[in-house]
């Protein structure tokens, strides 16, 4: 089986990460359906990502099909949606408002890098924008009301967590998968003390852990000056993290309730007024990189 497309599309992320979970072999082309229209047009002339072709030669084209024929080529005990009709009926809706999510976050980034500035129309970009903050607030809204295991429903990964990739749990869905493809991870730290730690606790829970970046908190031009960012969070929680020898120090450090941190109010209040650091808003590379900002 092939999957074809880029791992920065979001569809032919959670094909993969779904092949994974299931054990699936299969080979990936990474073609870029911009960068390589014609090459990719070879392949499939709709030039889709995902592009899967399975071992008699079928292409298969939309993610939520592929996954449909996966699972069917699966044992029922291991597929990622829910028999269930009641458990299928929540996993649906979930996936459903994170295929929004995708979709929105999409066209953000269409209308934004893809068309030149002249011709971009701003009352376009605030609508599309509305709608991907509605569907991610659907979904943060359905993590926060979620009981028990840490999964979104149910007693194990399923669909709905794999689409919705972002957190704790997701990442050890990548990390599973990187795994099975005897691959380390690296993960990056979304320049944040929250997510640094939160990812702390994955790195420290993963077997394939290899190295991991720092958030840089970067000083931003024209903040007060009583205002002191720090690599190791020392502007935003009580006790910042301990390194040593390049190694963060979780026993004694990161394990207390929680994700083992407490903000400070105080040193939060100082960062009121600066004007937030925006990315480089570019994806993907002219060298053929994926750039994950
Ligand atoms: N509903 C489709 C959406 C796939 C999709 O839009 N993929 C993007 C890449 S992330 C694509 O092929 N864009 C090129 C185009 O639409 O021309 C799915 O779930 O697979």
């Amino acid at each position: 089986m092939q999957l074809i497309g880029m791992m920065d599309s979001p569809y032919v992320r959670r094909v993969a990460i779904s092949l994974g979970v299931l054990g699936l072999p299969f080979d990936h082309r990474s073609v870029s359906v911009f960068r390589h229209f014609d090459a990719f047009a070879t392949i499939n002339p709709v030039v889709k990502a995902p592009t899967f072709i399975t071992d008699d030669g079928t292409m298969l084209i939309d993610s939520s099909l592929i996954l449909d024929y996966l699972d069917h080529l699966s044992a029922p005990e291991k597929r990622l949606m829910p028999a269930d009709t009641g458990e299928r009926m929540k996993a649906l809706s979930l996936t459903g408002f994170a295929l929004a999510a995708c979709e929105k976050t999409m066209q953000n980034v269409y209308e934004v890098n893809l068309r030149p500035a002249e011709r971009q129309h701003q009352p376009w970009i605030e609508r599309v924008q509305t709608q991907l903050f509605a569907a991610y607030d659907h979904l943060e809204n359905a993590i926060a009301g979620r009981e028990g295991n840490g999964w979104l429903f149910g007693d194990r990964l399923l669909q709905p967590d794999i689409t919705h990739v972002g957190g704790i749990t997701e990442l050890k869905a990548v990390a599973t998968l990187a795994e099975a493809f005897y691959a380390d991870m690296l993960p990056h730290s979304k320049e944040g003390v929250v997510g640094f730690a939160a990812s702390m606790h994955v790195a420290a829970s993963i077997p394939n852990f290899l190295a991991h970046e720092v958030p840089s908190l970067q000083a931003v031009n024209g903040g007060p000056p009583n205002v002191q960012r720090s690599p190791m969070g020392k502007s935003y929680i009580k006790k910042p993290f301990v390194m040593t020898e390049g190694n963060i120090v979780l026993k004694g450090n990161l394990d207390g309730p929680g994700l083992g941190i407490e903000l400070d109010d105080n040193l939060i209040d100082n960062e009121r007024g600066i004007p937030e650091w925006k990315f480089p808003e570019m994806w993907d590379g002219a060298d053929g990189s994926v750039r994950d900002h």
